[in-house]
């Protein structure tokens, strides 16, 4: 019985393929030959590694979002960039139907095409078709945008090759961020319910719904209106330019790091500030100074200040979606509407955020697996689902339901002034979020209408929690897949003994948490900690590395924490210091 049908199935193809179309793409596919050998993953972002390897690549990611498009009968997104990763990488990503990541049966298919061999291109095609049942006679449509790589022209173009050679049609947009994609994506799918699917109107619309939350605000000096951005040298910082023409001097925004002069990524951007824990190079800053800094794609965002003895302060984005949640929580209360909001984290989110929006605000609060995807389904659970990693990804959703509430609430008329203030005020805010990803450029709209509402100074917002001392470090072992975990990757299921051992060392400090991970982009072992005193957090992961390296196959060296705190990668071998604390560091597989 299975096998008859999967002989039928195998004949699809040829009936729904037109004859044409398999001479074109083994024509157009000869121009982008995949190097022998190569393997590469579908992981969280996409693919990502040196651009000199990503050729053959985009073409088959162009090929197979037009398969997409046919399967889902919408306009699919492919966005070329690397992010945060150094200017000699590059990467890409598949975007599906409503904005959101590509689903997980279709990044295995992504895996299988790229690492096919030239000669089994088309078989591998037919099988994605035979599987999904495409109907190749219909139409596909695929929207693209890259970021300001100099490899990204030419690798965009060979996604366009990949889109044409199976019939599709494409809409170029060029130099756009990720989040910008994403958003038109789910214009172009909602028919414009969502907005216009063009940077025009997704800067009007962003910069509407702010100037409308600014009138909220009182009077404001052009000191409290001024913000410092660091745009990573990348496409933050041109797009931030459009959106700022838009925003009639309400906010005074001085862009650093504009790519006039400095190189993508480079001693800068939201990765190396977060990672670092200092300001980028390039931003000239003075204590107090609101600043905040994008990474290369412009969808993360974290923000910072220095005191006035020099202190460097970051609010990442467990500080972010703290200010975002409260802020909401207060205008449900005063709009009188009874929606459940909750908060999405990472194990990764600082131990004071999670008692303090749980103990004193209050809050749900959700532990996912790390990856913007699992944060995002889990956000979708409730009403209103603010989800954001500590490293600054993240966004609000509003259901179905909750956008529903607000906008009748908000076309009231026999409402008092505080109910129909608060409406307004979660209206616009619904408008100037990008609720398909992680958008720096509208989280930094909707952070600085919070604080000018709320009358609120960048020192005031830190000081609502204060981070418990932590620290990041990795741990190189034979095999990283030995490590299985549990419980929103907190406790190690594997090897035996691993997590008692973690257990027996983290009693031994105040305040104390630790656990361990495999990366999903880089071949370590990522070792957190986090305890009352930064040289407890630093002791804690060196002692949890050191359990690591001994029961899970370490390989090398372990790097002592105290070592990387004084004297970042100095004095160390060459080996211990491949095993910093840099997590996004670049590899050469994709992720
Ligand atoms: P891995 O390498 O799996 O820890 C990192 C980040 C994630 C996420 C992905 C994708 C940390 C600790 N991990 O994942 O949050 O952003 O990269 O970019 O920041
Ligand atoms: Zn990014």
């Amino acid at each position: 019985m299975r096998a008859s049908c999967t002989s039928l199935l195998l004949k699809l193809p040829l009936r729904f393929w037109p004859e044409g179309a398999i001479t074109k793409v083994l024509e157009k596919s000869s121009l982008h030959p995949k190097p022998a050998g190569l393997v590469l993953q579908y992981g969280t972002a996409g693919f990502r590694t040196n651009a000199k390897q990503l050729d053959h690549i985009m073409f088959r990611m162009g090929l197979l979002a037009t398969l997409r498009s046919r399967k889902t009968k919408a306009t699919i997104g492919v966005m070329v960039t690397a992010s945060h990763n150094p200017e000699e990488d590059n990467g890409v990503k598949l975007i599906d139907p409503m904005g959101e990541m590509l689903t997980a049966t279709w990044e295995d298919f992504a895996t299988q095409l790229a690492n096919t061999e030239q000669k089994e291109l088309l078989a591998a095609l037919k099988d994605i078709i035979n599987k999904e049942a495409i109907n190749m006679k219909l139409e596909a449509e695929v929207f693209v945008g890259k970021d300001t790589r100099s490899s990204s022209a030419s690798l965009s173009q060979a996604v366009l090759d990949g889109v044409h050679a199976l019939g599709g049609q494409s809409k170029d947009y060029g130099l756009v961020t990720t989040p910008q994609l994403h958003y038109m994506v789910c214009c172009q799918n909602s028919h414009g319910q969502y907005g216009e699917a063009t940077v025009e109107g997704y800067c009007s619309k962003l910069s509407q719904a702010f100037l409308a939350l600014s009138k909220n605000a009182s009077n404001r000096t052009d000191d409290q209106k001024h913000l410092f951005v660091d745009g990573a040298n990348g496409i933050g910082a041109p797009k931030l330019r459009e959106v700022e023409s838009h925003l009639k001097k309400q906010l005074q925004i001085s862009i650093f790091n504009d790519g006039s002069r400095g190189k993508l990524n480079h001693q800068c951007g939201a990765d190396f500030v977060k990672v670092q824990q200092k300001p980028p190079t390039g931003v000239e800053i003075s204590p107090g100074d609101r600043c905040c800094s994008f990474d290369g794609d412009a969808d993360r965002i974290v923000y910072y200040y220095t005191d006035s003895r020099g202190f460097f302060h970051l609010l990442d984005g467990d500080k972010i979606a703290t200010l975002i949640s409260t802020f909401l929580k207060e205008l449900l209360v005063q709009a009188g509407l009874d929606l459940k909001i909750a908060v999405v984290q990472t194990a990764y989110a600082n131990g004071s955020s999670t008692r303090y929006l749980e103990d004193t605000m209050k809050v749900i609060v959700r532990c996912t697996k790390t990856g913007v995807k699992h944060l995002h389904h889990a956000a979708q659970e409730f009403d209103i689902g603010v989800y954001f990693e500590a490293n600054g990804h993240g966004t609000v959703l509003f259901s179905k339901t909750a956008e529903e509430k607000v906008q009748l609430l908000a076309k009231s008329t026999n409402i008092n002034d505080e109910r129909k203030r608060a409406a307004l005020l979660l209206q616009n805010t619904v408008n100037v979020i990008n609720q398909t990803v992680g958008d720096a450029i509208s989280d930094m709209l909707l952070i600085e209408a919070i604080l000018a509402i709320k009358g609120m100074t960048v020192q005031q917002w830190d000081a609502i929690y204060s981070d418990l001392p932590n620290r990041q470090l990795k741990v190189t072992v034979s095999d990283r897949r030995v490590i299985e975990t549990t419980d929103a990757e907190r406790r190690a299921v594997s090897p035996a003994g691993l997590q008692e051992a973690i257990d027996g060392l983290v009693k031994k400090y105040k305040q104390a948490r630790s656990f361990v991970r495999p990366s999903g982009t880089e071949d370590v072992v990522r070792v957190y900690a986090e305890a009352d005193s930064q040289e407890s957090a630093d002791a804690l992961a060196h002692e949890v590395s050191l359990a690591v390296h001994r029961l899970a196959g370490g390989v090398g060296l372990v790097q002592n924490a105290a070592a990387r705190s004084h004297n970042p990668g100095s004095d160390l071998s060459p080996l211990a210091s491949c095993l910093l604390q840099d997590p996004f560091k670049n590899f050469t597989f994709g992720f």
